[in-house]
């Protein structure tokens, strides 16, 4: 059992873990704490994180970053076409309409679905937290933003999968950070004293996220979401792209936005200006030499142009906070503190304004680029038995109200109600009760449109099956249970038929049971019908209480099981996701045994380096220089009363015929250079014992 923690940013992913000594972040083979979201295809293998993203440039066609907000949409979706334009690498429409990836690997053309990609950056997520751990890695926690829609959250899910990763929840960001906050916070209130609200702010590369929360001793509460998905740090860099594109126009003639490796460059130096004026309010130089064209450019900037020059992005850090606040019903000094986290949120500016909102100064206690992958660190210990951490409860919210529409071939009885409200909270089950005398489709989706950050609304099909009437004739009475789960994905998770026949002890339900008969009727007194006849199950500790006692307990009940067919909207086809998986397995052999080939390549490098270095050192370097090569004619020196010594130029071999073998060759290679470079570590060893040796014999004089 793993406890592990990811936070699988835009630009930035963060990974934590449970050791002995509590949660803690770790660095990867770069001794970097942060893994960029990056994926690099090449001809024998792929690279992911800090060693794809130096390929970002060199081998921008085929280097996928900014992937994140494309899981789940359709390749016509606004959002993707806007980015589509802005990407050094293609994007190709695949079968089910969904935006996929092409680029060249193995020497070949591949589309890649974005579930795979993400998954890719799993793997070495995986694969570094393996390495910190000593053990396998398979149960995690996995952040998202909290606006993230079901499809995105599904698709989300998929590439866990394809990466072979058991995700035991999908947690949303603010509430990672909001769990990190309070789990070890000794001072909360009991839990029949007044919560202590928070809010957490958490601005990324990509988008913005406010929620608050309340706390109480062991447990916590999201009281309200609210978020900018398309406000992060990102857009400032563009700002500041669009600035110097322009100024380098006007100054040295330059299309930039023409030559895609120039344009990542001054990219990645807009984000490095960008950050240090962070720190520094007086003016700042941008030089990037060798441009374009052979040209020199240099630039200017300061923090107060800056800001004016992102006025209008300043402008929508406001909005969310008012609405978070509004949805919470609390006043500004109900709010205890003020917490922030991600990136961007260092922009003095974007502090200033959140500050001067809740008339408070922000607190920045947590680490702002890991608290996220902390909390989900956490949330894993929490769900792991086989990890020891104190009990916590966490309550989310339904960040967008869920409607179930439901009819039937013959029936008028169609109807629909809202089954979540705004904020309701998150995972919680419900249960259903129809009456219906032949299987009927559910249809869930998002009711408020408007207001989602994804263009559609469309959550899926549920189609409740193998209903059949009473052998009265009369409608069967069915119990259909749907609820928004622990990843925040919505589902009908079950269904089953009430058999009359065996005797059923009426409940409270009664009363409604002629009323779902009438559909228009059904509409209008919909919220009212839902109060009536839901039975409210327990899913969290939180539910449980507000709900308890809505039902009475049932007797001689016989209920027979209902299939149910599911048919989200743009999800892989399972066939497709089972074939991905192994050629996700694959692709990990192939870096693998690519990464053995190279091992054993430097091992011959090295080793010729070092031998060349312990000739020298012995002074028969003059004697038999260059050295070894075994890879065509073997000159074979007999140097005095010395060893025989075979020199060959095995360096250059490694530039030339050496340069792309198979991993054999290297080891077949290295063990022969062994054979011959005994004789001469022999004599490097005499030499480091000799002074030694006459130093001892000094001594003893
Ligand atoms: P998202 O949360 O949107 O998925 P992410 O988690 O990858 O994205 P973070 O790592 O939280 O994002 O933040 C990255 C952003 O923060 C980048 O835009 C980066 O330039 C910006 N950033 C980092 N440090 C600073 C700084 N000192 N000043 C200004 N911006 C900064
Ligand atoms: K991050
Ligand atoms: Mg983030």
């Amino acid at each position: 059992m793993s406890v592990v923690g990811f936070d699988v940013g835009f630009q930035n992913c963060y990974i934590a873990v449970a050791r002995s000594g509590g949660i803690e972040t770790i660095a990867n083979e770069y001794s970097d704490r942060c893994t960029p979201a990056c994926v690099s295809l090449a001809s024998k293998n792929r690279t992911i994180g800090n060693a794809a993203k130096s390929q970002m440039i060199t081998n921008f066609k085929n280097t996928v970053h900014g992937f994140k907000k494309f899981h789940g949409r359709a390749i016509d979706d606004p959002f993707v076409q806007g980015e589509r334009g802005k990407l050094p690498y293609s994007l190709h429409k695949l079968a089910n309409g969904s935006a996929g990836v092409k680029v060249r690997y193995l020497d070949e053309d591949k589309v890649f679905t974005i579930e795979q990609v993400t998954a890719m950056l799993l793997t070495k997520l995986k694969e570094t937290s393996e390495g910190a751990l000593k053990k396998p890695v398979v149960d995690c926690v996995i952040s998202v933003p909290s606006f993230f829609t079901d499809g995105e959250r599904r698709s989300l899910m998929d590439a866990c999968q394809i990466a072979g990763l058991n995700c035991l929840r999908l947690i949303n960001d603010t509430t990672a950070v909001a769990l990190a906050y309070g789990i070890y916070k000794q001072d909360l209130p009991n839990p029949e004293e007044k919560p202590r609200n928070v809010v957490f702010v958490d601005i990324g590369h990509s988008s913005y996220q406010v929620s608050i929360v309340s706390f109480n001793k062991g447990k916590l509460k999201v009281l309200a979401t609210a978020f900018d998905p398309y406000l992060g740090g990102r857009n400032f860099d563009e700002e500041l792209v669009e600035h110097f594109c322009e100024e380098f126009k006007g100054r040295y003639k330059l299309n930039v936005k023409e030559n895609p490796r120039a344009l990542l460059r001054l990219y990645q130096e807009c984000e490095k200006l960008k950050k240090l004026m962070s720190a520094n309010s007086s003016e700042l130089p941008l030089n990037i030499e060798c441009f374009m064209n052979d040209i020199d450019v240099s630039g200017k900037m300061n923090r107060s142009h800056f800001e004016e020059m992102c006025a209008h992005l300043l402008m929508r850090v406001e909005a969310p906070l008012k609405a978070v606040l509004d949805q919470s019903k609390l006043s500004r000094d109900e709010i205890y503190g003020v917490e922030v986290v991600g990136g961007a949120t260092r922009i003095p500016a974007i502090k200033e304004r959140i500050s001067k909102f809740f008339f408070k100064d922000i607190s920045t206690t947590l680490n702002a680029d890991e608290a996220v992958a902390r909390g989900c660190a956490l949330q894993c210990a929490i769900l792991s038995p086989a990890f020891k951490v104190r009990e916590f409860s966490i309550t989310d919210v339904v960040p967008f109200p869920v409607t179930l529409r439901w009819k039937s071939p013959t029936d008028e009885g169609v109807g629909e109600c809202e089954v979540y409200t705004k904020n309701h909270a998150a995972p919680f089950s419900k249960v259903i009760t129809f009456h219906k005398k032949e299987p009927f489709d559910l249809e869930a989706f998002y009711s408020s449109p408007q207001d989602l950050p994804y263009p559609d609304s469309r959550i899926g099909r549920f189609t409740v099956q193998n209903v059949m009437p009473q052998p009265d004739g009369d409608s069967s009475k069915v119990k259909v249970k749907v609820r928004v789960n622990v990843h925040g994905i919505f589902s009908v998770s079950s269904a089953s038929l009430i058999d009359k026949q065996k005797g059923e002890a009426e409940d409270v339900h009664h009363k409604s049971e002629v009323f779902v008969i009438s559909a228009q009727l059904l509409f209008h007194f919909c919220v009212l019908y839902l109060y009536s006849i839901f039975d409210f199950l327990k899913e969290g500790m939180s539910c449980e209480k507000q709900e308890q006692g809505s039902s009475k307990p049932k007797t001689k009940v016989k209920s027979i099981d209902l299939p149910i067919l599911t048919n989200t909207i743009r999800q892989l086809d399972r066939d497709l996701l089972n074939s991905l998986v192994e050629e996700e397995r694959k692709m990990i052999i192939q870096d693998k045994l690519e990464k053995e080939r190279n091992d054993a390549k430097n091992a011959v490098e090295e080793y010729v380096y070092d031998l060349r270095d312990k000739l020298s050192q012995t002074n028969i370097l003059g004697l038999c220089f260059p050295i070894f090569s075994l890879c065509s004619t073997y000159v074979i020196l007999y140097v005095n009363d010395f060893d025989i010594i075979i020199c060959c130029d095995t360096e250059n071999w490694l530039y030339e015929e050496g340069e792309d073998q198979e991993k054999q060759i290297y080891l077949d290679k290295l063990a022969e250079l062994k054979r011959f470079g005994e004789p001469i570590e022999e004599r490097y060893r005499e030499h480091e014992d000799r002074p030694r040796a006459f130093e001892e014999l000094g001594r003893k004089i």
